[in-house]
């Protein structure tokens, strides 16, 4: 059985086999958790998103992860919060399908997901965090993946995930 944990701290230190970041659709660096992840990846990591020619709302795309201690980065770019009627939940939960389809392709066993879309994009935690937990377990069998860390930037964030992910797993409706 596959583990999904919470945990509190900065993503780009994590020695997982994928990190995920939070990115746009121009994939060419940001703020936020986007910001940090080129920091510390270096200069080739924008270099590399060059190469990718941008990137839809909802999906995502890899690169290695250069100077990190992940092996690779998958870019997701999360919808911009609009009051929910913009199709934004639907989106979010195609970027961790993405991330689970891109970790099933490159081997991935150990992966870690920032709260997309709950910075600077506005959608609520609370509701972001559910879609995260929901999406990823439906998924994550089919991945491959065994461990799932849900990295959480600040103590609101990590409270709320420890209460999903301590709550009753819901019957999956096929
Ligand atoms: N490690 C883990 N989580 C972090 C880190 C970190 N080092 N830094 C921030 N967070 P945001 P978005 C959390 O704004 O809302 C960028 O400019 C943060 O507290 O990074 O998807 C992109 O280029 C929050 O919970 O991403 C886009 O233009 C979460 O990561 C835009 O921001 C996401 O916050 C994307 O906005």
């Amino acid at each position: 059985m596959a583990n999904l944990i919470a945990i509190r701290g900065d993503i780009t230190t994590l020695s997982v086999d994928a990190i995920v970041n939070a990115a746009n659709t121009s994939l060419l660096g940001g703020g936020g958790v986007d910001g940090a992840i080129h920091r510390a990846a270096g200069p080739e990591l924008l270099a590399a998103c060059r190469t990718l020619h941008g990137c839809a709302t909802g999906n995502a795309k890899a690169t290695p992860g250069f100077r990190l201690p992940a092996k690779w980065v998958f870019h997701a770019v999360g919808p911009v919060w609009h009051g929910g009627g913009h199709h934004e939940d639907e989106l979010l939960a195609g970027c961790y399908r993405r991330c689970l389809e891109l970790a099933r392709e490159h081997q991935t066993r150990s992966l870690a997901f920032p709260a997309i879309s709950t910075g600077v994009y506005r959608f609520p935690p609370q509701r972001a965090a559910r879609i995260a937990i929901d999406t990823v377990r439906e998924r994550l069998e089919a991945s491959g993946v065994e461990l799932v860390n849900f990295v959480c930037f600040n103590q609101e964030t990590f409270s709320l995930y420890e209460d999903l992910l301590s709550g009753p797993v819901p019957v999956p409706t096929v």
